[in-house]
């Protein structure tokens, strides 16, 4: 079996502050990945220009380069680096197919819904200055909160043990909540599970300080005190 310590060296283009890219860090991580890293200048848009687009059409990050494959969008990079994980990787991306089901279930809201909330109020700001979230902004979070709580079973988002169902939606969850606060009385399995995943290393490492940068360029943008 390849370990996944010997593989080729993977390149990330990642922002630090951008939750998918967070969430594929956290798995590198965990499987013990050497990722070398590229950060695109977001800000600068160096990811929309022709070049960067030879990489992803899509003019997003994360992407991952593994020798001439290229692979863009953070649930599909995760799933691929999985498989190169061996058997942390099978633990990770579950192959029993009702296990695998619900972790799509969770994968397709955090890609198709959760995330483009999040990104519906942090680009307009960042790229053009919009001074906060509006109500119905809100009320999608709320929605997905709602999403969010009813999709856990306890203790980890598949059930007994985490999967990148986890890293991807508490990423999320993290980013979402520097734009409207979490009630953990309203939605108190999600703040539990958002307390256990914050005390793990990985998320220590890489999304709360990534998170935490991400609060400092919206709050700035809105005028508003980070502490
Ligand atoms: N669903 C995608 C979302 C990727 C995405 O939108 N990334 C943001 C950074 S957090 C980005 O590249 N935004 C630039 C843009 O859309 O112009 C994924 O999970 O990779």
């Amino acid at each position: 079996m390849t370990k996944a310590s010997q593989l080729p060296r993977l390149v990330l283009y990642h922002a630090e502050a951008s939750p998918p890219s967070c969430a594929v860090r956290m798995l590198g991580h965990i499987l013990d990945l050497d990722f070398h890293y590229k950060q695109p200048k977001l800000l600068l848009l160096e990811h929309k220009t022709p070049q960067f687009k030879k990489i992803n059409p899509m003019g997003t990050i994360p992407v991952l380069q593994d020798g001439d494959f290229i692979v863009s969008e953070s649930h599909a990079i995760m799933q691929y680096l999985c498989g190169l994980g061996g058997e942390r990787g099978a633990r990770l991306y579950p192959r029993e197919e009702r296990a695998r089901a619900i972790l799509h279930q969770c994968m397709y809201f955090d890609a198709a819904v959760m995330f483009n909330t999040v990104k519906s109020v942090a680009l307009p700001t960042l790229l053009h200055g919009m001074k906060g979230a509006t109500e119905k902004h809100l009320q999608s979070i709320e929605e997905c909160y709602s999403v969010t709580e009813a999709y856990l079973r306890q203790p980890y988002m598949v059930g007994d043990h985490l999967t990148l169902a986890d890293l991807s939606l508490s990423t999320t969850v993290a980013a979402t909540n520097i734009i409207h606060e979490l009630n953990s009385n309203r939605f108190p399995r999600t703040a539990d599970w958002m307390n256990r995943m914050s005390q793990e290393d990985f998320y220590k490492k890489i999304t709360k300080p990534g998170m935490d940068l991400l609060k400092k360029m919206l709050y700035k943008r809105w005028e508003r005190n980070v502490f």
